[in-house]
């Protein structure tokens, strides 16, 4: 080889190396489209998932379409549907129930776009219809919330007069703290749930439905089971006026362990708050990025977390972050 031909060989190889660094450096730099589905507004809960993605996509650098669907599973199946059509780099969304999602994810499948559950999870038979699910494990957590009250009443004979104020129906939390429950109380016949409803997750919703809970039953009623704080702050204001007292000649069982929950044991009306991380921001970013890098993800991805009783409410609030 002479010299003229090294060197145009050297200066060849040299350009096709620039010439790669330059395109990956453009993959690299191009920045990631994440279309977000949120459920609602509904909790204290909720909005601090919401702000959680938010701020942990502006960190990550990740630009965010975000809607949210006001608790309607159509508003969040035509949100995927505006995000296949913007041809977003990766749909997340948090189901507002569980069944009903084949046919959208498979639009998003056949669109090659990647889908992460946050959250809640959903029923579907085909796993490849989403990578990965990041959140609680809510059926632990009605156990533990059962365990609490086999505890409480260990030396009761009963019988032990349940009202349950399930979240939305139909939702993964609301299926699973309920059975996460009966699981644990199942073969102990001193506990009996004597009603169960639907308040949506919502204050409002709670405290409706517990006026009618203490119409009906009144002192019979031992303890209130509320899949979430802001069912249990509503149901406190009403046993107040129908004269009950929640926290003492009422237990009360309620799930999240927001700041207002934390506010209610103190004072005295929350007996024990199981944790439910709304916190789930960071995680989902990184998950993202490793799906857009084609990283190979677990498909369960779960928060961990704990149960807090009245007793340690003053001396946890301070470090609480939602
Ligand atoms: O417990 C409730 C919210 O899906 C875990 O949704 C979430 C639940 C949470 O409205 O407060």
């Amino acid at each position: 080889m002479n010299h003229t031909r090294r060197l145009t060989l050297g200066a060849l190889v040299g350009s096709a190396l620039l010439f790669a660094a330059a395109i990956n450096g453009h993959a690299e730099d191009k920045k990631i489209t994440l279309g977000f589905a949120q459920v609602g507004a509904e909790s204290a809960w909720r909005t601090a998932n919401t702000v959680s993605v938010k701020q942990a996509a502006k960190d990550a650098g990740i630009n965010l379409k975000f809607s949210d669907a006001q608790q309607k599973q159509e508003n969040q199946i035509k949100a995927i549907r505006s995000y296949i059509a913007q041809k977003v780099d990766v749909i997340a969304f948090s189901p507002v129930v569980e069944s009903g999602w084949e046919p959208v994810l498979t639009e998003a499948k056949n669109a090659k776009i990647p889908v992460i559950l946050t959250d809640r999870n959903i029923d579907v038979k085909d796993q490849s219809l989403y990578v990965t699910m990041i959140g609680s494990d809510f059926l632990e957590e009605g156990r533990r919330g059962g365990r609490w009250l086999e505890e409480r009443y260990k030396n009761d004979k009963g019988p032990i007069n349940i009202v349950e104020l399930q979240g939305t129906v139909g939702s993964a939390p609301a299926n699973d703290r309920h059975a996460g429950l009966m699981e644990v109380i199942k073969n102990d016949p001193k506990f009996k749930i004597i009603a169960s409803q639907s308040g949506d997750f919502t204050l409002a919703g709670g405290k409706q439905v517990m006026e009618a809970f203490a119409k009906t039953y009144g002192k019979q009623i031992n303890v209130v089971y509320a899949h979430n704080d802001d069912m249990a702050l509503g149901a406190i204001q009403a046993m107040e006026e129908a004269g009950l007292k929640p926290g003492t000649d009422i237990s009360v069982v309620s799930f999240d362990a927001t700041k207002g929950g934390f506010e209610a044991m103190i004072a005295g009306k929350i007996n024990v708050d199981v944790e439910c991380s709304p916190l789930l921001g960071p995680q989902l970013m990184t998950a993202v990025k490793e799906v857009v890098a084609g990283k190979q993800l677990p498909k369960r991805i779960t928060t961990e977390e704990t149960v807090f009783p009245m007793s340690v409410a003053a001396q946890v609030l301070p470090q609480r972050k939602y």
